[in-house]
């Protein structure tokens, strides 16, 4: 008799923990065998984001400030992965988050497609995703609860109306401005937007575009492709590059090839343009005129990822998509302001 009442003890008891594994969010997490938990404090909110890499200043600033905004939140832990500019890590990032059973998964995606099935995994695994930077191509976007970042195409038009500006400023015709473009990592949305938007201004402007190539967001590749395009045409005079390390990349390229880097096209010399203000060096060279306009990129991002998930943990409900402000930055007098669909931004000295 004794021995069933025993044995029915247990299986009320191991009911009881199944129906307490079941209800997944704000509990406390079960460390299973298979579950690596190592490092993870269990009774706090458990976010995983998968960074996408480490290839350019943006970035490291990117992740400063979503390691800065978690750990220093009481009741929060962050489990951090850098997916080094691949997307299978990515995915095997996320997957392993999902193993850990985490509150939350923040994911910046290095390029857009691919990403449904893992997706559908973290939502079969009642775990909600949050974007951030940069977007992902789902055919179901309720795949993700809500994105925030820059809106890539209004800050390459910014940079291009700069240009217009310029040119019209200092008498060059649109036919002389022979571009070439130094794209980011293809496929990203920051390369999407920011190509998008330099090709829809050279059709409505009548510029020429020489060549385009990948360039990664990196340094060293805006060297190399700089340098390979320098010896293709002999004809270029801006360098449209689609971040700062790329633009640092290129103007060392130029240099060590004999170029003037400089806003003075007329007179041989060649322009650098680019986004992101916040790299140093690059700063440096716009104060100096070296990289003639740079479109401000926002990596700051960590407080408004924390400030999302406070509010889904509060149950409120957020935005989709949500854009962060950004300023054009250049050292020249030429263009004090630009209006771009409708909006007028003022030139800010770098
Ligand atoms: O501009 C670049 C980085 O996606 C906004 O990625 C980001 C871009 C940023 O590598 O520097």
């Amino acid at each position: 008799m004794m021995k069933k009442y025993k044995m029915l003890f247990w299986l009320l008891l191991s009911m009881l923990a199944l129906v307490g594994c079941g209800s997944r969010r704000h509990v406390e997490k079960e460390n299973t065998t298979n579950v690596p938990s190592e490092g993870i404090d269990s009774n706090s909110v458990v976010v995983g984001f998968s960074q996408l890499g480490a290839e350019s200043d943006w970035r490291n600033a990117n992740t400063e400030s979503m390691k800065e905004a978690f750990y220093a939140r009481h009741g929060y832990s962050l489990v951090f992965k850098d997916g080094q500019q691949k997307q299978s890590n990515q995915i095997t990032a996320v997957r392993t988050f999902i193993q850990q059973d985490v509150d939350y998964i923040v994911l910046a995606p290095v390029t857009e497609t691919g990403w449904d099935s893992v997706l559908q995994e973290a939502r079969d695994a009642d775990i909600p995703v949050i974007l951030v930077d940069r977007l992902v191509d789902v055919s179901d976007e309720s795949l993700y609860q809500c994105w925030v970042g820059s809106d890539f195409e209004l800050e390459a038009k910014k940079v291009c109306e700069w240009l217009n500006q310029y040119a019209i400023a200092n008498g060059i015709a649109p036919g002389d401005l022979h571009i070439v473009d130094l794209q980011g990592t293809l496929g990203s949305t920051a390369q999407i937007g920011r190509s998008r938007g330099l090709y829809e201004a050279a059709m409505e402007n009548g510029w020429d575009i020489v060549d385009a190539a990948e360039a990664d967001f990196t340094q060293a590749r805006g060297r190399e492709v700089m340098a390979s395009m320098l010896r293709a045409h002999d004809n270029i005079n801006v360098v449209y590059c689609e971040n700062d390390n790329e633009a640092i990349g290129a103007i060392k390229a130029l240099e060590a090839a004999g170029y003037t880097v400089g806003s003075d096209i007329l007179n041989g010399e060649v322009m650098v343009l680019s986004f992101d203000g916040i790299n140093k060096d690059a700063l440096d060279y716009a104060r100096q005129g070296k990289i003639a306009c740079i479109g401000e990129c926002n990596p700051m991002h960590g407080e408004r990822v924390a400030s999302m998930i406070e509010q889904l943990e509060k149950g409120e409900t957020i935005n989709k998509l949500n854009y962060v402000d950004e300023r054009i930055f250049s050292a020249l007098s030429d263009v004090t302001d630009i209006t771009v669909d409708g909006e007028k931004y003022s030139v800010t000295s770098p």
